[in-house]
């Protein structure tokens, strides 16, 4: 039995913590399958309404593991594509998909596809210390786990090839000031702040929050103007009628804190 995904369970919400700390939480592919599997977990369970990603120690995640173990060669590297396909690249696509929102406390350094697996979740918290940097470069690779995507939405093209071409690592102010993610915090009361995210996610409705994942999907994968109003009108019909809107609605006219996901 490994413990190298740590699930941290509450009534409404659940905490994955990557825990190989003394490699800064470099993932493999059993480790990338555990966290697959516990983002399902939490998925199927109706009573859980957020999720926060983070990392054990002073690392958030280092990207692929490149110690022990790794034998690439010139004759016969391993399959990388196979390998991203499979493993990196589902987690970043079970976050997108999920109906949950999940929080990224950022701890310590982000690299590789760390940077990638903080990046797709939906809110970013980050120790004013920690560090993302894209490393792929510094070993022959090119950025994957979504981050030629992440970065140039959320930074622009020339902040994206230049993070990337040249691997420079940014601190977490910087990535705030750039808009790669949400706040940058002190070290100290990083706990305290995603906690406070969490208990406003556990409180929020629900069901809206899984129709603006949908909504902001669509938006990243494209969508014209015209396609995303026609999805926001029909997302607000299905927020219409849910017993979320009832409730948001009377608590305002009775001039009193909604209750939500009693429904
Ligand atoms: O397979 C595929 O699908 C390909 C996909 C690839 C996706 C990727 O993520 S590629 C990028 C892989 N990651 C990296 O290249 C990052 C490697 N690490 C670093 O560059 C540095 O460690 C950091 C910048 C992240 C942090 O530097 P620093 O000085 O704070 O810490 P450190 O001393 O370098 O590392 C501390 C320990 O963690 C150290 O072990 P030791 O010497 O104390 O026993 C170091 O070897 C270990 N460590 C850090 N990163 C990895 C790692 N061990 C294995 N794999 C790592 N990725």
């Amino acid at each position: 039995m490994t413990d190298d995904i740590l699930v941290e369970r509450h009534p409404h919400w659940r905490r994955l913590v990557l825990n190989r700390p003394a490699k800064l939480n470099a993932v493999d592919a059993p480790m990338l399958e555990r966290l697959i599997a516990a983002i399902g977990e939490a998925e199927a369970d109706p009573a859980c309404r957020v999720l926060v990603l983070t990392g054990a120690g002073r690392g958030f995640c280092a990207g692929q593991e490149l110690g022990a173990g790794v034998t690439p060669s010139e004759a016969g590297a391993p399959d990388l594509e196979a390998l991203a396909g499979r493993y990196h690249h589902e987690v970043v696509r079970r976050v997108r998909a999920s109906r949950l929102p999940f929080i990224a406390a950022v701890n310590g350094v982000a690299a590789g596809a760390g940077v990638g697996f903080a990046l797709t979740c939906d809110i970013v918290l980050a120790a004013r210390s920690a560090k993302f940097v894209q490393a792929f470069v510094r070993i022959g690779l090119i950025p994957d786990s979504g981050s030629t995507f992440f970065l140039s939405h959320l930074v622009g093209d020339a902040r994206a090839r230049a993070l990337a071409m040249l691997g420079d690592a940014i601190d977490a102010e910087t990535a705030e000031r750039w808009g790669m993610i949400w706040r940058a915090v002190d070290d100290a009361a990083l706990g305290a702040e995603t906690d406070a995210i969490v208990e406003r996610f556990v409180a929020a409705p629900a069901e809206a929050i899984a129709g603006m994942k949908r909504l902001f999907a669509s938006v990243v994968a494209g969508a014209s103007l015209e396609a995303q109003l026609a999805l926001e009108a029909r997302e607000q019909g299905v927020a219409g009628r849910s017993a979320d809107f009832a409730e948001g609605v009377r608590a305002f006219q009775e001039k009193r804190p909604p209750v939500f996901n009693r429904g």
